[in-house]
C-alpha cells in the first residue's frame, strides 16, 4: 500500500485558513487573559464572559441533502475519518449528527451525547406520521398519506415492544459516553435489519428513537471548535424529514446542500433549493456529489453546471451561490486504501486525468478530483468572513470598550485625593442605576410589543392578500377551463411577503437594540457626570454585530399548496361555489396559521429575549464601572491598586 501521509497533510491544508482565523482569536485570548491578570475587579466578570465566548465559539456547518446524496460519506472526507459516520443508514432514521471537531466546550467526560425523541413528539410521530400526516389530510393525499403513516407507525410500534421496559424510560432522555467507538455510534444512529435485531443483534438497537447525536472528536491540525452537522435527508414526496432539515439549517450560518450528480435536478432537489431562499444566501454552498459515478465528469459536470444555474435564476436566488463538483468517495479512496477503488470510478478518474497504474499518482488525483480541498476552502471563507469576523469584532469592541473605562476610573482615582468624598451614598448610587436600568428595559419592552403587533399584522394581512387571490386565480381558471383542469397556486407570493415583514421587523428589533444601549449609556453618562461630577469622552459603544435571531426557516415548510394535487377539486364538485370558497379558504388558512404562530413564537420571541439578554447584561456591566468610579471617590487614593486581582 502507498503512503497516504502526503495526501492526509494536504487535506489539512484545505481548512488552512479557519485555523488562521482561530490564530487571531488565540492571540485576541491570550491578551484578555493578561488584561485579567490586571484587571480592576469591575472588569472581571466581562472578561470572563469574554473568555468564556470564546471557548464556547463553535461556528456550524449543515450539510443538507436527499438521502443516499452521499451526505455522510462526504463529511467523514472532510474530517478525513473516512467510515466515522455511517452510510446507507437506512432512511428511517432521523438523527441529527453534530461533529464537533477539537472542541473547548465539551461536557465533561463526554464523546458521545445521544438525545432520544421526548414523549410529545414520539407521540406525535406515531399518531400522525409527523407533520406529512397533518398535511396530506388536508391535500387530499390520504391513501399515500396512510400508507407512510401504516409504515411508521409499524415500526415505531417493534421499537416499543422491543425495548419492552426500558422503552418509557428513554423517552426524553440522554446517553454519554467518555469514548468514542465504532459500534457505540453505530447502535444509536445505524439503522439495523430488525429480524437481526430480534436475534439479539445491537446495531441501530436505539436508532428510531435518536433525535440528536453529537460526537466530540480531537483530530490534530483541523480546525478548533467547528461543528459539522450531518442531516438524516429529505426523500419523498411529502418530505418526512423536512422540518429537521429545516432545524438545522436554522441553526447553522453554513449550510453544504449535497446535490447528486446522476439525478442534479429532482423535484426533491427544487424543494430543497427553494429551502434555501429562506436562509442567506451568500452563506450556502452546492457541492454536486458522486462525479465520480458519470462516464465523462469534465463534459458532464459543464451541463450540469449550465442547469443548475439556470434553476437558481429561475428561483431567483442569487448567483453567487457557490458551486461545487467532486466525490466523497473519490477522497475517502485516497485518503485510505486506494487501490480499492470501484472499476467504474477509476475509469471516470482515467478520463478526468489520465490512466495511471502508480498507487501515488492515483491517491493523487482521486483527491485532486474529489473537490474536498475545494469545500473545505469554501466553508472556511465564509465561516472566516461571516461569523468569524463579526465574534472577532465584536470582542475586540468590548474589550476596548472596557480598556476605556478602566483608564477613566484610573484615572479618577488618581485626580481624586482621599478627601473628595462623592455627594451620593452608595445605596443611592444603586438605586439610580437600577432605574436607569429599568426604564431602559421598559422602553425596549414597550417598543417590542408593538414591533410583534406589527409583525403579527402584517403576517395575517399577507395570508389575507393571498387567499384573495388565489381565488381570484382560481375564479379565473375555472371560468376559462372548467372545473375539470388540474389547477395550482403557488404561494411563493405568500412566503415572499412574509418574508420581507419578517425580515423587515427584525432590523427594526435590532434598532431597538441600539436605542437600549445608548439608552443605558446616556443614563450612566449623566449619573456619572452630575453624581461624580467626572466628565470623560463617552465613547458610543455599538450594538454587537453578530446577528440574535435564528433564521426563519419555517417559511420554507412545504405547505400542501405546494403539492400539485386534485385536493381543491374534491371541495367544488361537492358543493356549491361559495361552499368551495369558503373552505379553500379554510385550508389556506389551517395550512398557514402555524406558519404565523411558529414566526412569531418560535423566532421573533426568542430574537426578542435574547436581545433582551444582551442589554441587561450591558446595563449591569456599566453600573459596575459606575460604581467603580464611585469606590474610588469614597476610598483613599491607593485603592484601585488594592483593588486588582492578584495574578
Ligand atoms: N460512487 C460513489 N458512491 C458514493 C459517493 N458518496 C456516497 N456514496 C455511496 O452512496 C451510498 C449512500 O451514501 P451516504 O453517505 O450514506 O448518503 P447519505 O444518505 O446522503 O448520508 C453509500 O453506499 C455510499 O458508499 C460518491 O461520491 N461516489
Ligand atoms: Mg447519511
Amino acid at each position: 500500500m502507498s503512503d497516504t501521509s502526503a495526501i492526509h497533510q494536504r487535506h489539512r491544508q484545505g481548512f488552512q485558513e479557519l485555523n488562521a482565523f482561530w490564530d487571531q482569536l488565540d492571540a485576541l485570548e491570550t491578551a484578555i487573559d493578561a488584561l485579567g491578570d490586571c484587571a480592576l475587579s469591575f472588569a472581571q466578570d466581562p472578561i470572563e464572559r469574554a473568555l468564556e465566548q470564546i471557548h464556547a465559539f463553535e461556528p456550524s456547518v449543515s450539510v443538507i441533502g436527499q438521502v443516499k446524496a452521499g451526505k455522510s460519506t462526504l463529511l467523514n472526507a472532510l474530517i478525513g475519518q473516512t467510515d466515522l459516520l455511517p452510510s446507507d443508514v437506512n432512511p428511517w432514521t432521523s438523527v441529527i449528527t453534530g461533529i464537533h471537531l477539537n472542541s473547548r466546550h465539551r461536557p465533561i467526560d463526554t464523546r458521545a451525547l445521544f438525545r432520544f425523541f421526548d414523549a410529545h413528539e414520539w407521540d406525535r410521530l406515531v399518531a400522525t406520521g409527523g407533520r406529512l400526516g397533518e398535511m396530506a389530510a388536508r391535500a387530499g393525499f390520504e391513501a399515500e398519506a396512510d400508507e407512510v403513516r401504516a409504515q411508521v407507525t409499524e415500526m415505531r410500534q417493534s421499537t416499543q415492544a422491543r425495548l419492552g421496559d426500558e422503552f418509557a424510560a428513554l423517552l426524553g432522555a440522554s446517553h454519554s459516553y467518555p469514548d468514542l467507538d465504532k459500534s457505540l455510534i453505530d447502535r444509536y444512529i445505524c439503522y439495523g435489519d430488525p429480524s437481526e435485531l430480534e436475534d439479539g443483534a445491537t446495531e441501530g438497537v436505539y436508532a428510531d428513537l435518536t433525535k440528536s447525536a453529537d460526537l466530540y472528536v480531537d483530530l490534530p491540525g483541523l480546525p478548533r471548535g467547528l461543528c459539522l452537522r450531518d442531516t438524516p435527508g429529505v426523500n419523498d414526496t411529502f418530505m418526512m424529514r423536512e422540518q429537521i432539515t429545516l432545524n438545522a439549517i436554522a441553526e447553522s450560518r453554513v449550510c453544504v446542500v449535497v446535490l447528486s450528480a446522476h439525478q442534479a435536478l429532482s423535484t426533491m432537489d427544487v424543494a430543497l433549493l427553494r429551502i434555501i431562499c429562506s436562509v442567506e444566501a451568500r452563506e450556502v454552498l452546492i457541492f454536486v456529489n458522486r462525479i465520480d459515478e458519470l462516464a465523462d465528469p469534465a463534459g458532464e459536470t459543464v451541463k450540469i453546471r449550465t442547469a443548475l444555474e439556470g434553476t437558481l435564476r429561475r428561483l431567483g436566488l442569487s448567483d453567487d451561490i457557490e458551486i461545487l463538483f467532486g466525490s466523497g468517495y473519490w477522497a475517502n479512496c485516497a485518503l485510505g486504501d486506494v487501490s480499492r477503488m470501484m472499476p467504474a470510478s477509476r475509469a471516470a478518474l482515467a478520463a478526468l486525468h489520465g490512466a495511471t497504474d502508480d498507487l501515488d499518482s492515483l491517491r493523487a488525483q482521486a483527491f485532486d478530483a474529489s473537490g474536498v480541498s475545494e469545500l473545505h476552502r469554501a466553508i472556511a471563507r465564509r465561516i472566516v468572513d461571516g461569523p468569524g469576523q463579526a465574534f472577532l469584532n465584536d470582542t475586540k469592541k468590548e474589550i476596548d470598550a472596557l480598556l476605556d473605562m478602566t483608564e477613566t476610573v484610573e484615572s479618577v482615582a488618581h485626580q481624586r485625593s482621599g478627601g473628595a468624598n462623592p455627594a451620593i451614598t452608595a445605596a443611592a448610587l444603586t438605586q439610580r442605576l437600577d432605574t436607569v436600568r429599568d426604564e431602559s428595559l421598559e422602553t425596549f419592552d414597550e417598543q417590542t410589543d408593538r414591533l410583534r403587533a406589527d409583525l403579527h399584522a402584517r403576517l395575517l394581512r399577507a395570508q389575507d392578500t393571498f387567499v384573495g387571490s388565489a381565488l381570484e386565480a382560481l375564479e379565473a381558471h375555472i371560468a376559462a377551463f372548467g372545473e375539470f383542469n388540474s389547477w395550482t397556486h403557488d404561494p411563493a407570493n405568500l412566503r415572499m411577503m412574509m418574508k420581507t415583514a419578517f425580515s423587515s421587523s427584525c432590523a427594526k428589533l435590532r434598532r431597538e437594540g441600539e436605542a437600549a444601549f445608548d439608552n443605558v449609556l446616556d443614563g450612566m453618562q449623566e449619573i456619572v457626570e452630575r453624581d461624580l461630577g467626572v466628565f470623560r469622552d463617552a465613547h458610543s459603544i455599538d450594538f454587537p454585530e453578530q446577528p440574535q435571531h435564528k433564521a426563519p426557516t419555517v417559511l420554507a415548510r412545504t405547505l400542501s399548496l405546494d403539492l400539485q394535487g386534485p385536493w381543491w377539486r374534491k371541495f367544488w364538485r361537492f358543493g356549491a361555489r361559495g361552499a368551495a370558497e369558503k373552505r379553500y379558504r379554510a385550508v389556506i388558512l389551517a395550512e398557514t396559521t402555524p406558519l404565523v404562530d411558529d414566526l412569531l413564537t418560535d423566532v421573533f420571541d426568542p430574537a426578542v429575549a435574547r436581545t433582551r439578554e444582551i442589554i441587561e447584561v450591558f446595563a449591569r456591566e456599566q453600573a459596575g464601572y459606575v460604581r467603580a468610579i464611585h469606590e474610588c471617590m469614597d476610598a483613599p487614593r491607593e485603592t484601585p491598586a488594592a483593588q486588582r486581582l492578584s495574578a
